[in-house]
């Protein structure tokens, strides 16, 4: 029940039930957002990244001001690391003082609580948000996710962060999957491989929307308004 909005999207106009839709805000960390963290260890240029932070704030905006449900996901490891298997240790073949749960710049990599592990300020959670911590790329997998969503009757998901073909679409099939309806705001997502953010909009939507749908920042504020 309530208000359904209508966003001009791809491959066709998406429709989603205000109160039954998570705005799901992928990995906005300082470990894949800012210099001294896992993605500058991966070898990655963080700044790429940063273009989709205010179409997400925006995206924010229009999702608390409509009282919509926002989860918010970290990957972090618990800080004994048993949540780590050791082909995600070692993935990389970095040195031991460069992998996950070595000690860097902004504390321990991609350990939850440390301070590279927050969310960047531009994006941060306000009371009553969800955060989710994820030890893999996927946000269904060994979180709970579902279950939650499930208890408060979420059907749909519009889904941002980074990165794009990493974190964010192992998790938009996740959910796919799992019988969710799935829109990817183009604009609110980054890679540190712009052919491969392509690359992903492009294969989500293709087929009819084989994982989901797609559309841009404005176009759910307009379908919102
Ligand atoms: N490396 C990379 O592109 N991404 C990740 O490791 N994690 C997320 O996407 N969050």
């Amino acid at each position: 029940a309530g208000p359904v909005a209508e966003v001009a999207a791809e491959p066709y106009p998406f429709q989603f039930p205000v109160q039954h839709t998570a705005v799901v805000m992928i990995d906005f960390q300082r470990d894949f957002c800012e210099p001294g963290g896992f993605g500058e260890t991966l070898g990655n240029d963080v700044s790429l990244l940063r273009a989709s932070l205010p179409p997400a704030k925006r995206l924010l905006d229009a999702a608390r001001k409509a009282g919509m449900l926002v989860v918010h996901t970290l990957e972090a490891h618990k800080p004994d690391l048993s949540d780590l298997p050791p082909s995600k240790m070692l993935r990389g073949n970095l040195p031991p003082e460069l992998r996950i749960g070595a000690a860097g710049d902004m504390g321990r990599i991609l350990v939850a609580g440390e301070p590279g592990n927050d969310i960047v300020p531009e994006v941060a959670p306000v009371k009553g948000e969800l955060q989710v911590h994820k030890p893999g790329k996927g946000a269904f997998w060994a979180t709970g996710l579902h279950e939650t969503l499930q208890a408060r009757g979420i059907t749909h998901l519009l889904f941002t962060g980074v990165t794009t073909e990493v974190c964010v679409q192992t998790s938009m099939r996740e959910a796919n999957d799992r019988g969710y309806e799935c829109l990817l705001v183009t604009d609110a997502t980054d890679s540190y491989f712009p052919a491969f953010k392509a690359a992903a909009i492009e294969m989500i939507r293709a087929q009819g929307g084989i994982v989901g749908w797609t559309a841009d920042t404005a176009a759910i504020e307009a379908a919102l308004a």
